[in-house]
């Protein structure tokens, strides 16, 4: 057994009284009350999800298994000559709590390179869908159409204790997460490089060959590495890492889950604003039509005229934080150490300095301050991914990594299926002691 196994395996055992008792012992204890407010608006804030992999804070941001950004990437093995860490260790990290050696780090790298290999029919697979399809539809098609390659489905057909369940989903996660970043580079290629493809570089660590397969030269490779940490794991709330749970939940495999919870991915409202951050940004330039030449009154006027004509400002806001997202910090230090006079990100600071003041005024979110999203497009522009429909294929490759992490403990603890209670309108108007014929009333 690896050592990574070995240790998930001895924390799994340690960490399983601690569930156990607390199922048994506490079961009853409140952890908070529901409002009507909640029941209705999206369950904001109601504690009703296990993690100890990340915890995010409204004001401090997200830490990893108790450590903030910069403590993970100090903490952590870097690759040779490069800044930021192995992203196999991360996930050693994510899944253990233990940071790991050099040594156990490149255990996990040769393990991970074992694993990359992807079969022929997913790439076919992608060849055959309609040439418009968007990049997550390619991704979310190829990840599902390997899921007859589940381990856990083999040995659950073969009937398997329950306690024995996260040892096949560990090894599907691995083998499952070893292939992405080839896989988001071959739909790269077939969509914006002619189908040109370059073959997997077996010397290369797991976010060193995504860069050498997009056909990117360094320091993309530390770009990568920086991008899937930061964009890995976010508590398990928001809508990729829930979807990812819930569908687990049901004992559907990794494959089946990490699909859906790209889905989730998707949306606008979630990864998906990357890439609406760099259509607002282009259209405001293309619409100006004076190049460089703006200033910060175009950029407010701009940016009332999406709020004015009902929509939201990309890469702004929050459903948890309340302050600047650390994630959006750390990209934005990058961006200061490695592209400080890009036009483009003068721009995006720009943006930075001017829309906290203009949502505070207009009153309605109640984070005005820009997440992730709001600063990760300007790097891949500058590095010349400029196909912006591409970027949440990369928030996915990230985001696999912690969910994956997740619905391995999720096994391993025995969580059972997910299924919250609804209640009818009526009854929350019985709740709040209306009724709605007064309403019927009023309306007439
Ligand atoms: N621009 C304009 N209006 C915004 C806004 C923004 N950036 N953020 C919130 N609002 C509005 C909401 O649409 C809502 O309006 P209504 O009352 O008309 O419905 C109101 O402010 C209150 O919303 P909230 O409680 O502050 O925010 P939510 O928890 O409901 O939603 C989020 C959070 C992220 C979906 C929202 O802030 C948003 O739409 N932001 C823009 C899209 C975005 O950047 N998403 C990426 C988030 C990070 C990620 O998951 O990748």
């Amino acid at each position: 057994m690896s050592t990574l196994k070995n240790t998930l395996k001895k924390k799994i055992e340690q960490h399983r009284p601690r569930t156990t008792r607390l199922l048994k012992e506490y079961a009853g204890t409140k952890v908070g009350e529901v409002t009507i407010g909640q029941a209705i608006g999206g369950a904001r804030g109601v504690k009703m999800m296990v993690t100890d992999i990340s915890y995010l804070d409204p004001f401090e941001g997200i830490r990893f298994r108790g450590k903030t950004i910069p403590e993970t990437f100090a903490a952590l093995p870097k690759v040779p000559n490069s800044d930021y860490p192995y992203v196999e260790a991360f996930w050693y990290f994510l899944l253990t709590g233990e940071v790991p050696t050099e040594k156990q780090t490149l255990e996990v790298v040769e393990d991970f390179k074992k694993r990359r290999e992807v079969p022929k029919y997913v790439f076919d697979v992608l060849e055959k869908m309609p040439e418009d399809s968007h990049p997550m539809a390619l991704f979310s098609m190829a990840i599902l159409s390997m899921q007859q390659e589940s381990k856990f489905v083999a040995q659950y057909n073969e009937g398997m204790n329950k306690m024995e369940y996260w040892d096949p989903t560990y090894e599907d996660c691995t083998n499952l997460l070893a292939k992405l970043p080839s896989i988001g580079a071959y739909i790269y290629r077939m969509k914006y490089k002619d189908g040109k493809q370059i073959k997997a570089d077996n010397k290369l660590d797991w976010g060193g060959n995504f860069a050498h397969q997009m056909g990117l030269d360094a320091p993309y490779d530390d770009v990568a590495r920086m991008y899937f940490i930061l964009h890995s794991d976010h508590e398990s709330g928001n809508v990729s890492a829930h979807t990812t749970h819930l569908v687990a939940s049901a004992l559907s495999d990794c494959y089946y889950s990490l699909s859906a919870g790209i889905n989730g991915l998707a949306g606008p409202l979630h990864g998906l604003a990357n890439q609406e951050v760099l259509r607002w940004t282009m259209n405001f330039l293309e619409k100006l039509g004076k190049g460089d030449d703006y200033t910060e009154d175009d950029v407010k006027k701009a940016l009332w005229d999406t709020l004015n004509s009902g929509q939201v400002i990309p890469g702004y806001g929050h459903a948890v934080l309340r302050k600047t997202d650390p994630r959006y910090t750390s990209q934005r230090e990058f961006c200061l150490k490695h592209l400080p006079d890009y036009p483009l990100f003068k721009l995006i600071s720009m943006i930075y300095k001017v829309t906290p003041d203009i949502l505070v005024e207009q009153g309605k979110a109640k984070n005005p301050w820009p997440n992730v999203d709001a600063q990760s497009g300007v790097i891949q522009w500058y590095y010349g991914v400029t196909e912006w429909d591409f970027y949440t294929v990369m928030f996915g490759i990230g985001r696999a990594i912690g969910v994956l992490a997740n619905i391995t403990w999720d096994r391993a603890l025995g969580y059972p299926i997910e299924r919250p209670k609804s209640v009818t309108t009526t009854m929350l108007e019985e709740v709040a002691g209306v009724s709605s014929a007064e309403l019927a009333g009023s309306a007439k």
